[in-house]
Order: C-alpha cells, then sequence, then structure tokens
C-alpha cells in the first residue's frame, strides 16, 4: 500500500520553449582559466563556465509574452509609444506617477545621488550596496549603517532581518540633525546581508520618524517583489493579500524609487527612477538627457522598454514568485543535508555560503570568501560571487580596509533558467568543497583597482 499523499510538490509555472546548450569544462582547464582570471570569478569567459550563479541581474529567461513584446518595440527617437506603455505600468503597479527610464539601476543611483546630496549630507540606509554606497559618496554624502545588529549575524534566523533600526536612525538624527540627512536609503530585501526582507510594519515606523523629522524615505525596489512575497509568507494580516497589491501598499510609503529592472522585472537591460515630488522627477527628467538619452527611452531601445513593461505584469503573478523563491529555497534544503554554513533564514535570489565558517582557518585579510568561489569554480565549473573583504572596499575618505562582519560567497539563481538538476550539481560541489576544506589555502591581492574593485581585482594563491 502507498503512503497516503498529505502534501503536494509545486512546479514552476511554464515550460520550456527555447534551450541554450551548456558543457562541462575539465578540472585541468577550470585551473587554468581561474589563474588567468586573477581567482576572481568576475574575470572569467562565461563560456569556461558550466552553471552561472554569478548573478541573477539581466541573466533571467524573459517569457514569449516578453518576446512578442520586443518585436512591438517603438524605436522613436521621441515620444516612444512602449516608452507610455512602460510608464502605464509603472503607474499601475508601483503606484508612483513619474517615471524617467534609466539604462540599468546604477544610472539611477546616480541621478538621486546627485540630486538630493549635498557635500557632508550622511544618507543613513539598512546596509550599504556597492553602487548605492559608491553614488552616494561621489555625491559628497556618507552612508551610515542603519540597519538591524541581527543581520550581521549569519545564522540569527529573525524573519525580518532587512529592518532599519529605529534607535540607530533616532541616535543619527540627533547626533547630525535632520537637515544634514539627505534622504533614508532602504532596500529589501537587503542583498549584501542574504536576501533579508524588511517587514510592513518596520517601514511603517521608518516612515512615521521620517516625517516627523521631515526626512525624506527613498527605495531601492530592485527584487521588492520578494520582499513583498516574504511579507505575505512571514508578517501577520499579509496571508490573504496579493503579492501586487503588498508592493503597492510598501511603495505609498516612499517618495520616490530606483529599480535595476534586471531582476524583478526579468529582462535582460533596463532601469527604473519613478518619484511622487515633481521637483524631484523635474531635475531627472533634465539629467538624463546629460547621462542617458532623451527622457523617453533613457538608454534603452524601444524594444527594452516593452519587455520591462510585460515584466512588471508577470513578476507580481503568485506562482511565478513562488517557484523564484521556492528554487532558493530548495536549494538551501539540499545544502543543510550536508551540513553546509549558509546565512540563515534562507533569503529570496540566493543563498550565501559562509564562508568564514567553511573555511575558518583563513585570516579575512586572505579573503575566505574570495578564496572559496575560486574553489567551486575549480571544483564544477559553477560560479558564484564574493561578497566579504573584497566587496567592502575601503573607507573613500581615509583609505582604510573595511573589515565586514559577513564573509559570503554568493550562489545566485538567475530567474526561470535553471533546473533542480543544476541545483542538485551545485549543491554536491559546494558539499565536496566543504569536505575537503583543510588543503585549502588563501589568496593575496596582487591588483587592486580604484572603484568598485571586486570586478577586476586580480590575485595569487597564498602556498
Ligand atoms: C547583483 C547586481 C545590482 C543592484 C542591486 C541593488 C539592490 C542596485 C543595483 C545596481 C549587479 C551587481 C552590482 C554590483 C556588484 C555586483 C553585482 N545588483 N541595487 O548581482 O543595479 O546593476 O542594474 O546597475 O542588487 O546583485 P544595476
Amino acid at each position: 500500500m502507498s503512503k497516503k499523499i498529505t502534501k503536494r510538490s509545486w512546479a514552476e509555472p511554464f515550460k520550456i520553449k527555447v534551450v541554450e546548450p551548456i558543457k562541462m569544462t575539465t578540472r585541468e582547464h577550470r585551473e587554468k582559466t581561474i589563474k588567468k582570471a586573477g581567482y576572481n570569478t568576475f574575470l572569467l569567459k562565461s563560456e569556461d563556465v558550466y552553471i552561472d550563479l554569478l548573478t541573477d541581474s539581466g541573466t533571467n529567461a524573459m517569457s514569449d509574452r516578453q518576446w512578442a513584446g520586443m518585436m512591438m518595440g517603438d524605436e522613436a527617437y521621441a515620444g516612444s509609444k512602449s516608452f507610455y506603455t512602460l510608464w502605464d505600468n509603472v503607474k499601475k503597479y508601483y503606484g508612483l506617477p513619474y517615471f524617467v527610464p534609466t539604462h540599468q539601476g546604477r544610472a539611477a543611483e546616480h541621478m538621486i545621488s546627485k540630486i538630493l546630496i549635498k557635500e557632508g549630507d550622511y544618507v543613513p540606509g539598512n546596509m550599504y550596496f556597492t553602487t548605492t554606497r559608491l553614488h552616494q559618496e561621489l555625491a559628497g554624502g556618507t552612508f551610515v549603517d542603519v540597519i538591524v545588529d541581527e543581520a550581521h549575524d549569519p545564522s540569527n534566523l529573525n524573519p525580518f532581518k532587512g529592518n532599519i533600526d529605529l534607535k540607530k536612525l533616532k541616535d543619527l538624527i540627533k547626533k547630525v540633525g535632520e537637515k544634514k540627512i539627505a534622504y533614508v536609503s532602504m532596500a529589501g530585501p537587503v542583498n549584501m546581508a542574504g536576501g533579508q526582507p524588511f517587514s510592513m510594519a518596520n517601514l511603517r515606523a521608518v516612515y512615521k520618524l521620517c516625517k516627523e523629522n521631515n526626512i525624506r524615505l527613498w527605495f531601492d525596489a530592485t527584487r521588492a517583489v520578494e520582499n513583498a512575497y516574504f511579507i505575505k509568507e512571514r508578517e501577520k494580516g499579509y496571508s490573504k493579500k496579493s503579492v501586487a497589491a503588498i508592493l503597492k501598499e510598501m511603495l505609498t510609503y516612499f517618495e520616490g524609487m530606483w529599480v535595476s529592472a534586471k531582476k524583478d522585472l526579468m529582462v535582460n537591460i533596463g532601469g527604473i527612477f519613478a518619484t511622487r515630488n515633481k521637483k524631484v522627477f523635474e531635475a531627472a527628467r533634465n539629467m538624463v538627457v546629460v547621462y542617458e538619452g532623451l527622457h523617453t527611452y533613457g538608454g534603452l531601445a524601444g524594444r527594452d522598454m516593452e519587455a520591462m513593461a510585460v515584466g512588471i505584469e508577470e513578476m507580481v503573478e503568485y506562482d511565478n514568485i513562488r517557484a523564484r523563491v521556492g528554487q532558493v529555497e530548495y536549494f538551501g534544503h539540499q545544502l543543510d543535508k550536508h551540513r553546509v554554513p549558509y546565512v540563515k533564514p534562507i533569503g529570496g535570489h540566493a543563498i550565501f555560503l559562509d564562508a568564514k565558517k567553511m573555511l575558518s582557518h583563513i585570516p579575512q585579510d586572505n579573503c575566505p570568501a574570495q578564496t572559496l568561489a575560486a574553489e567551486i569554480y575549480v571544483d564544477s565549473g559553477v560560479r558564484g560571487m564574493e561578497r566579504g573583504i573584497v566587496s567592502a572596499g575601503r573607507d573613500s575618505q581615509t583609505g582604510k580596509q573595511y573589515y565586514p562582519k559577513l564573509e559570503l560567497v554568493r550562489l545566485t539563481i538567475p530567474r526561470r533558467v535553471y533546473t533542480q538538476a543544476h541545483i542538485d550539481v551545485a549543491v554536491e560541489s559546494i558539499a565536496s568543497v566543504y569536505e575537503n576544506r583543510k588543503s585549502i589555502k588563501g589568496l593575496k591581492m596582487t591588483y587592486e583597482p580604484e572603484y568598485l574593485r571586486f570586478f577586476q581585482c586580480k590575485f595569487e594563491k597564498l602556498q
């Protein structure tokens, strides 16, 4: 007699129509290619990678509807129909009236930083993000981390480790005065903390505090749909609300947002700058013509805007976001079977291996996460990304090295691209590297560029 089935499986809400071949290489080949790349996974050629978990940015599979939209793109220099189609969906799904397209997220970050930050200002936020902080600093601001302490502890199970610590924010306001705070920069889920969300209750409290002190509140909504999904799953009072309704409610608390559309929107390129503040909008619309292109295409082709418009509709579909986060959860649960340490709770877009724990014999100065990412690549051709001391970089004023508490390797899942079998291969490889950890030695940096060094720096293996 078979056992009674009590729990049903879920599956992806799509089937595969087009495939792109990938191929496994030999260990010998990978040893050569990673050495040539200076042990930096960003410097590998993608043809030398088997399963690419470097990022979910621009690496997503578009739907047939999105591809059909590409054919409908209006490539007019001014007043493109595709721009208006996209603007309609920005209004409808994010609820913000004013919109400027950009070629990707950091272009929108550049604009908001230049518009709102004055020399000597502070920009508090729930943990830094590399490009976000750099643009804030280049505009003359100083980023201040006001995320809850739990975010820095990979094994703390708080379901909302992306929350802002209100006391930290209040203390900063008291110390520097509200006039010195350009805006509060809130992201969700928090990428560098392991894809951890903030709660609606926390957002409401932050909004109230900002309002009382006349401080603007801005949103890095790059993966906001994942945050909305976590609110639905984890926060009291939200289980019956749709992801779309939660997303829209989140946006009511912000003056504006920037988005890297290469994530939630499941396109290969694109960014959004949107706000309810007409003055800020006018400044952005004027700035975009200097750096990006006319305000009705902002560095994008008409077809890109068409694909983004469809992506907005698909990103909030429950089955879609559940399968997306579900695949990350599956990855984590398989790793649990091998007792591999990673950041918990499992985040929205990636598994973040705890390299500090996995390679506890390697001092932080010898870059345990950078080392681990290189070792996994050599073992199986699976590519991940360092998120530790190398990514943290240096204080822009003193040049001193930052020492982040988290030393992680991010294995990011592109949306609608890989199957469960690919995840199984990645899990086996990580488990095997973990088993053989004692023989692994650290790295020494040999080349360091000035900005966002993690993209291009190079290393040598310690003997
Ligand atoms: C990633 C990508 C991009 C990103 C983001 C958040 C929360 C803004 C942006 C910028 C790409 C990346 C960027 C820097 C270092 C490594 C990887 N994140 N805000 O893989 O958007 O890339 O479109 O300019 O995650 O996480 P864009």
